[in-house]
Parts: C-alpha cells; sequence; structure tokens
C-alpha cells in the first residue's frame, strides 16, 4: 500500500505547529532521533523533514505528495504548485521598510533606490506591477541590518510583532502581501494516495472546525 509523503519544516517557525497538525489528526509518530523521514505507525503517511525553502521544489518534482510551508515561500518559488488548505497558524506579513527617520512620500521612494531581501521574486513582481523601477539586493538572512550597514536604502523582509523593524531602527511603510502556513501539493497524486489526502484533509477541518 502506498503512503503519502509530507514534507514539513525541519527545524524552525513551522515545525513545531506541522508536527502538532500531524498529531491533532490523529496520526502517531516516532519521537524525536533526529530522523529526516519518519513513518506513522498508526496511519499511511511519511514525513520528509526539510528546510522550508526546499519544500516547493520537492512537492514539484513529486519526492513529496505535500507539504507545509509558508505563502511567502510558495510564491517566491514560483513553482506551480497549489493551496489545498490554508492552516491558520504562523501569520505574518511581508512588507518594505525604511530607516524610521526618513519622511517617507509613497511608493516612488523606491524609485533609483537599492532594497534588500531574501525574496527578491515577490518583490520584483510588486515592483513592477506598481512602476518602480528599483534594484534589489538579495540577502539570505540578517536582512535588518542592511540600511544601516549603507547597503541599501530600504528593506522587504517578513514582519510579524514588528519589534526586529524597531530594535534596528526601522519602520514598515507597505504590505507586499499576507502569509500563513498553508498545505501545498503538484495536483497530480495517483488515486491511492488522493484517497489518503482527501481522509487527512477530512481530519484536518473537523481540528480547525473544533478550534473555532
Ligand atoms: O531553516 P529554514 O530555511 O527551514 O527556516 P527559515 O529560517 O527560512 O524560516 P523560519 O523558521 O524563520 O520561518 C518559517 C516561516 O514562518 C516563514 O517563511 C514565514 O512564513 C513564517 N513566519 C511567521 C516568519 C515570522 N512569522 C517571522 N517573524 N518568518 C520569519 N520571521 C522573522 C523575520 O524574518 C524577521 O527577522 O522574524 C523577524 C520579524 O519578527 P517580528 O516579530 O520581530 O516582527
Ligand atoms: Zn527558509
Amino acid at each position: 500500500m502506498s503512503k503519502l509523503k509530507i514534507a514539513i519544516q525541519k527545524s524552525g517557525r513551522l515545525s513545531e505547529k506541522s508536527i502538532q497538525l500531524i498529531e491533532e489528526c490523529g496520526i502517531k509518530l516516532p519521537n524525536g532521533g533526529g530522523k529526516l523521514i519518519t513513518e506513522s505507525t498508526n496511519f499511511p503517511v511519511e514525513v520528509l523533514f526539510l528546510r522550508d525553502d526546499d519544500i516547493p521544489e520537492y512537492v514539484d518534482q513529486g519526492v513529496a505528495d505535500i507539504g507545509v510551508i509558508g505563502e511567502n515561500v510558495l510564491l517566491e518559488s514560483r513553482k506551480n504548485i497549489t493551496i489545498v488548505e490554508k492552516l491558520g497558524f504562523s501569520a505574518c506579513r511581508l512588507s518594505l521598510a525604511v530607516p524610521k527617520e526618513i519622511d517617507y512620500p509613497d511608493l516612488a521612494y523606491f524609485n533609483g533606490k537599492k532594497v534588500a531581501t531574501s525574496y527578491p521574486n515577490i518583490l520584483s513582481d510588486y515592483f513592477e506591477q506598481n512602476d518602480i523601477n528599483a534594484t534589489i539586493e538579495f540577502i539570505s538572512g540578517s536582512v535588518e541590518i542592511a540600511p544601516g550597514i549603507g547597503l541599501a536604502a530600504g528593506i522587504c523582509d517578513i514582519v510579524s510583532s514588528g519589534s526586529t523593524l524597531l530594535s534596528n531602527g526601522l519602520k514598515e511603510v507597505e504590505k507586499v502581501m499576507s502569509s500563513q502556513a498553508v498545505l501545498v501539493t503538484s495536483g497530480n497524486l495517483e488515486a491511492e494516495k488522493q484517497a489518503i489526502l482527501n481522509k487527512l484533509l477530512f481530519r484536518i477541518r473537523a481540528v480547525q472546525k473544533a478550534k473555532e
């Protein structure tokens, strides 16, 4: 019998909630051990633990059947995979921010400026849609320090409470997108796997309903 392969984040902001979701669906996972792949003992699923950025590619290639990622990572990946369910956790937004002392007029402020981000695809689409001509500087982490060290005039990064921006002397000026954790699939599962996914979705919806 085939098993549904679920890719979740190995360690980070989505990990705990992803495992919790699986367990709340009554799916037992053997605990710990630092394994990268594990099987449930009472439901036909296999869980793959990966970096969140790699999940879209794994799902697109069919190495994993479904995955749990933030909408920001999904959109940035530009992969042809679809959301099957919004999961309601790890809510955040992707926003543009500038040094707090800037007298920010509107989006045109970014014309001719450098903006640092880990989300170059989403940001370039956003600038293009809004007719802004800015230079995007890709950095993979600690984006918030870019304006302070003179690398960029502003940044585009994930914000949740806003305290990271504040402590780096920045202020949020535009929201580029809202995000939450979502369940994704490539959309071409074999019948047996689709049936397992349907069963899983039924349980996820029941769990979510119970929380309302
Ligand atoms: O190692 P791996 O690549 O798997 O993990 P990662 O470091 O890329 O991702 P991780 O674990 O930081 O975040 C996973 C996902 O959680 C993101 O893709 C978002 O969808 C979601 N999420 C929710 C967040 C936040 N909230 C968040 N606050 N992702 C990042 N942050 C960071 C942000 O980058 C900034 O540095 O937290 C800081 C801002 O937080 P506040 O509360 O100070 O505003
Ligand atoms: Zn990541």
